[in-house]
């Protein structure tokens, strides 16, 4: 092609038989062929459990199969037959385990034992919960609390999540460093600024009438798959999807829904994208700012030919502050600059104008591709921006739409997990328990890294997740962690986190949650946030891995008690016996958004939070939606210290749960048995005098002077426009600096790394 990018392969469309084909063969790897069926039926339906992949909603009267490939995936890991117990880790060294994959390590099996690290042999040693429990409470207890991280990964349910908090909050400290913050952080940071709420305004509901759609920086085929159904159904009742993309998304382009008999029988499948953009990676503001300019422009010629107005005018007086001055603005941008920021044509973004002013009702959804970026919030303010000029918010069909990842990372914020929590949760939080929390700020994942870096942490305690392994700068931050004095990582499976650990270490085993928890008894059911702000009940159903497993709350309230029993009068075993008295207690701190919890997650969809937004209510300091933007800000990579041959995004395969690699395939994009991949533009190959197959090195330019490097990817020719090109997470991390990150949220810039790329050298010999 004139551009350099590659046709893409003729490949049939994604989904169909070959999505059947995956569930199957990762049911049968893990020898879970009938039982993980049987488990598959009763996910993300009332009454099962809640699937612990992505946070895409449930519809309230579900599909028969309500799951998809890359649920069943995640379903099949947690649910293995295999098992990492007592006799390999005492067989193991940490120093050989290293040299194991992130998928040979988790691919070992379930944890069964709580595990104390041994330095005299180098291994971790099974040891008694009571006893690890003793030894963590004793350490912790007489910390300074201001040197204590507590890390959560999203999947962890409301309920363990707000007793982590309520435990880092007894022992005084706001130290919360999230996943989320390596993620979506960037939405719940800029997003207020805009509307109020760091939320989506939309539901399922919303999604159903909406008539035309926006995706902007998202992989739904992979990253969550549920949402190929809508637009499966929208791009067949003709409503436009228009996709900014630097990546052509093999989903995106062409999808067959595996529950219709006739796709699967003709194989056609059904076309998604009526529009596709491929634009630079971070010419997302501009590339915003050029399909308002095509609507405002359409407005003027509307208003002065006496014309029906473009705009919503009355939805801009009543309930918009600032569009004035972002009209002024937009008129002036040059479409020169536009061009040459966005690497589209001006044609493009008129057409994307086009369809946005045909449409009555438009929702607008983005994913890491706006969020993992240096002005990921500047961008994220512009996709507002253009919602509001035809009023698309707050009313049926339209609005925003951040799609999270984890399956209930949105849920652990709203519960607690922040390090800057308002006073009114905080004195709710003190009233309910009988203490007074610490007031201070405290870290996020980007400060408790530079706080490890320069050696003020001295206990880190991880809810889940693969810290070192998600972070940039990895390979720096984890030289210091051997100086931590203390590591805890409740955990379902081994990884490398829990290898890169302090002097004294634990893994503490946790029940997934398709298994069945009972307390006292009685199955419990634990609750989770989606998207789209609904709240419902996940009961697990399977038999759990090991007896020595605990579930998330059991663990953390042990914990707690410990170590803070005698900071209140807190009835843990009570908390832990019953979990609707958890919710109960949610209840008294946030009585606001769990009113009647603990009946509310009995009906079928569970219930909603209450949004402003989505009513027009806007909690800023304006009171309206604000439009918001920086006159000087045209994308996302100006300011590198010198000129980087390529701009690089680091994402995910088709076969891989964020560092959970189930293998080395990433089907949608033609690559099978191998992750060191880089996928290149025709004419930068040309240019770098590289070709298919040759092996090449990266290496990052950061403005911290700092030399980071990474080595032995093979290129691959791909769709992506000149200037950009993709590799794999998490085997880039070491390229990213920890000071590349999101202005407003600290989040990394993990979707535009400036990189130098040469042939590898070869190896020196010995
Ligand atoms: N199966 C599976 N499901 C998952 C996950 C998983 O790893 N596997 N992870 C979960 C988590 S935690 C999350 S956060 C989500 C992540 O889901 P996504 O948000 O889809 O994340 P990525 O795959 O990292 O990248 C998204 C897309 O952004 C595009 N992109 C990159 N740079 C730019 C840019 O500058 N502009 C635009 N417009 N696009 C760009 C990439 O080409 C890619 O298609 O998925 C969740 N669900
Ligand atoms: N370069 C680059 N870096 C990135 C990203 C990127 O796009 N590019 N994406 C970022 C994003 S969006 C995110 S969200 C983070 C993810 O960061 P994390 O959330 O920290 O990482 P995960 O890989 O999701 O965690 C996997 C581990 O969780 C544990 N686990 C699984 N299920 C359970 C459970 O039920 N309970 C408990 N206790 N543990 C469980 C298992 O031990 C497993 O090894 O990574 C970020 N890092
Ligand atoms: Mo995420």
């Amino acid at each position: 092609m004139a551009d350099g990018r590659k046709a893409a392969p003729q490949q049939p469309p994604a989904g169909g038989w070959g999505a059947l084909n995956a569930v199957e063969q990762h049911l049968s790897k893990q020898q879970i062929l009938l039982k993980g069926n049987r488990a598959l039926l009763s996910m993300n339906k009332p009454g099962g459990f809640d699937c612990p992949s992505c946070a895409w909603p449930d519809p309230e009267k579900p599909h028969f199969a309500e799951y998809c490939e890359n649920g069943a995936k995640a379903v099949a890991w947690e649910a293995t037959k295999k098992r990492t117990g007592p006799d390999f880790s005492a067989a193991n060294r940490v120093e050989d385990l290293k040299a194991w994959s992130d998928h040979e390590l988790e691919a070992h099996g379930r944890l069964t034992h709580p595990m104390r690290y041994d330095a005299a042999t180098d291994t971790y040693q099974p040891v008694d919960w009571s006893v690890a429990l003793a030894e963590i409470g004793g350490t912790l207890r007489n910390l300074d609390p201001k040197r204590v991280e507590f890390y959560t990964s999203g999947r962890a349910s409301n309920e363990a999540a707000f007793l982590w908090q309520l435990h880092g909050r007894l022992l005084g400290t706001n130290n919360f460093p999230d996943c989320s913050d390596m993620c979506h952080a960037t939405t719940t940071v800029a997003l207020p600024e805009s509307i109020g709420i760091g939320k989506g305004t939309v539901t399922l509901e919303d999604w159903e009438h909406c008539d035309a759609l926006f995706i902007i920086g998202q992989n739904p085929g992979t990253n969550s798959p549920r949402m190929m159904t809508y637009l499966h159904d929208m791009a067949k009742r003709g409503v436009p999807i228009v996709t900014f993309n630097p990546l052509k998304e093999r989903a995106l382009l062409r999808f067959t829904d595996p529950q219709s008999p006739v796709e699967m029988l003709t194989g056609r499948g059904q076309a998604i994208s009526s529009n596709y953009f491929q634009l630079r990676t971070g010419g997302d503001i501009m590339a915003m700012q050029g399909i308002c300019k095509a609507v405002i422009a359409a407005d003027d010629a509307a208003l002065a030919s006496g014309g029906k107005r473009i705009l919503d005018t009355a939805f801009l007086e009543e309930h918009t502050a600032g569009f004035g001055a972002f009209a002024d603005f937009i008129r002036k941008l040059g479409w020169d600059e536009i061009e040459h920021y966005t690497a589209l044509r001006r044609e493009q973004l008129e057409q994307a104008a086009d369809i946005y002013m045909k449409a009555e009702r438009v929702i607008a959804c983005w994913g890491m591709g706006i969020t993992q970026h240096k002005h990921g919030g500047d961008a994220l303010q512009q996709i507002l921006n253009l919602l509001f000029l035809r009023g698309n918010i707050g009313r049926l069909g339209a609005g925003a739409c951040p799609i999270r990842g984890h399956s209930n990372v949105q849920g652990d914020r709203t519960v607690g997990i922040n390090k800057t929590p308002t006073e009114d949760f905080l004195s709710q939080l003190d009233a309910a328990f009988g203490f007074v929390s610490p007031r201070e700020h405290g870290h996020d994942t980007a400060e408790c890294c530079e706080a490890i870096l320069r050696g003020d942490v001295d206990a880190f305690l991880a809810l889940g997740g693969n810290f070192f392994r998600a972070i940039p700068d990895i390979e720096r931050i984890a030289e210091k962690v051997p100086e931590i004095g203390l590591t805890v990582h409740i955990a379902t499976k081994l990884n490398r986190s829990h290898l890169i650990h302090g002097k004294q270490a634990y893994i503490l085993p946790a029940l997934g949650r398709t298994e069945l928890d009972l307390q006292q008894g009685v199955a419990q059911t634990v609750t989770v946030e989606d998207s789209f702000s609904m709240v419902h009940g996940s009961t697990g159903r399977l038999v759990p891995a090991s007896e020595h497993c605990r579930s998330e709350p059991w663990i953390v309230a042990n914990l707690a008690k410990a170590t803070v029993a005698d900071r209140a009068s807190i009835d843990w075993d009570g908390l832990v016996g019953d979990y609707d008295r958890i919710r109960d207690k949610i209840e008294a701190v946030l009585p606001e958004q769990f009113r009647d919890y603990n009946i509310r997650i009995g009906k079928p969809g569970g219930f909603r939070l209450p949004n402003g937004a989505s009513e027009r209510r806007w909690a800023t300091p304006t009171g309206k939606a604000n439009f918001l933007f920086n006159p000087d800000l045209k994308d996302q990579n100006e300011d590198a210290p010198q000129r980087p041959h390529l701009q690089l995004m680091t994402l995910r395969s088709h076969d891989q749960f964020n560092t959970t690699i189930y293998s080395n395939n990433d089907r949608y994009r033609g690559i099978s048995g191998d992750r060191m991949v880089v996928f290149m533009n025709e004419k930068d190959m040309a240019a770098l005098e590289v070709s298919e197959g040759t092996v090449v090195d990266f290496a990052a330019v950061a403005a911290d002077g700092i030399e980071r490097r990474a080595g032995g990817f093979k290129v691959v020719a791909y769709d992506v426009p000149q200037g950009c090109c993709a590799a794999y997470y998490p085997e880039t991390n070491g390229l990213l600096s920890l000071s590349h990150r999101d202005t407003r949220s600290n989040t990394p810039a993990a979707k535009s790394v400036p990189v130098v790329i040469t042939r590898a050298q070869p190896a020196m010999s010995a």
